[in-house]
């Protein structure tokens, strides 16, 4: 086992997210003064684990990269992720009041603004990759079309839409993977692929990188399900019990609690199999596979 400090990495990490994302709301939205910029802060400014961009870096670093050189990629990952939570908060979605310990952004402003807040969210995040000065173009292009498809309808939108029709019906595991392979696991593989891309991957090192995030997109999901059965909604910022309530398929209505967390454990070990080869440089990612499945939060 990796004797790696994950708490002093992740601390460090999201210092230096935090502050790119405070700089990169300057850059892309309306003057934060107005309702919508202000919205957009509220969200996108609420703390939150920073998952997405700090993988985006840490991806980068396996590959011999700079992960600072991948800051605004990381950033406009996470806010096309906020964006995506604000607009699943909303009514017509999953009508959620509390979101990383505050109220939603449709509690806090109102649901026009919400909406209006999560659409700036993305196309900012796109405006924000597309700049001349943040990336070469060709990787800049590489990347955009990859980060596109893995949150529009080829991916996090379509999962979201299985999601919704899923309510009232019987999954069974095959179709409860696909729906998370869309819903969460796209964005988390495009984090992944973007860094290492961005880094300087070779094709193996970026199949080997995809296979990585494959298995932790996956042990994610399943591990969301654990904590929305045993989790503490102190620690959370948000309610459990939930999927329960709405007579959700989960990994544990389907598998059962004891074999769900078996499952996490066993993507986990693939993902940890798929970085054999990148040596030290890997650590973090490595550590980061163990803490997807480990967290509290
Ligand atoms: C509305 C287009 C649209 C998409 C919504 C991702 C998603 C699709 C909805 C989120 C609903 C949800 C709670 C899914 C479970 C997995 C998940 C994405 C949890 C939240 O991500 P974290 O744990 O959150 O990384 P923080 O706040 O730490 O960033």
């Amino acid at each position: 086992m990796s004797a790696f400090a994950l708490d002093g990495y992740l601390h460090a990490r999201r210092h230096i997210v935090e502050n790119a994302l405070q700089e990169s709301l300057n850059v892309s939205t309306p003057p934060v003064d107005g309702r919508v910029g202000q919205a957009m802060e509220y969200s996108l400014m609420a703390g939150g684990k920073r998952l997405r961009p700090i993988l985006c870096m840490a991806a980068c670093e396996a590959v011999g990269g700079q992960p600072d050189s991948v800051l605004k990629a990381a950033c406009a990952l996470e806010m096309i992720h906020t964006y995506s939570l604000v607009h699943d908060d909303l009514p017509a979605m999953d009508d959620d009041d509390f979101r990383r310990g505050r109220l939603t952004c449709h509690k806090a402003f109102d649901e026009a603004t919400a909406v209006l807040a999560g659409d700036a969210l993305l196309t900012s995040a796109f405006h924000l990759l597309s700049m001349e000065d943040t990336f070469p173009a060709d990787l800049a292009l590489d990347v955009i079309r990859m980060i596109a498809k893995a949150s529009g309808s080829f991916g996090m939108i379509e999962g979201q839409m299985r999601d919704i029709e899923a309510e009232g019906k019987v999954l069974d595991l095959s179709a409860l993977r696909a729906l998370h392979g869309l819903k969460t696991g796209a964005l988390i593989c495009a984090s992944v692929e973007a860094g290492a891309v961005l880094g300087g991957a070779t094709p193996t090192q970026r199949a080997a990188l995809k296979s990585y995030a494959d298995k932790i997109g996956l042990a994610f999901q399943v591990a969301d399900d654990i904590l929305n059965v045993e989790g503490d909604p102190a620690l959370m910022g948000k309610g459990v019990g939930t999927d329960a309530e709405h007579d959700k398929a989960t990994y544990p209505s389907l598998m059962g609690l004891a074999e769900s967390k078996a499952y996490a454990a066993d993507l986990v070990k693939d993902a940890l199999n798929a970085l054999n080869d990148f040596g030290e440089r890997a650590e973090p990612l490595k550590s980061l596979a163990l803490y997807v499945i480990q967290r509290q939060r």
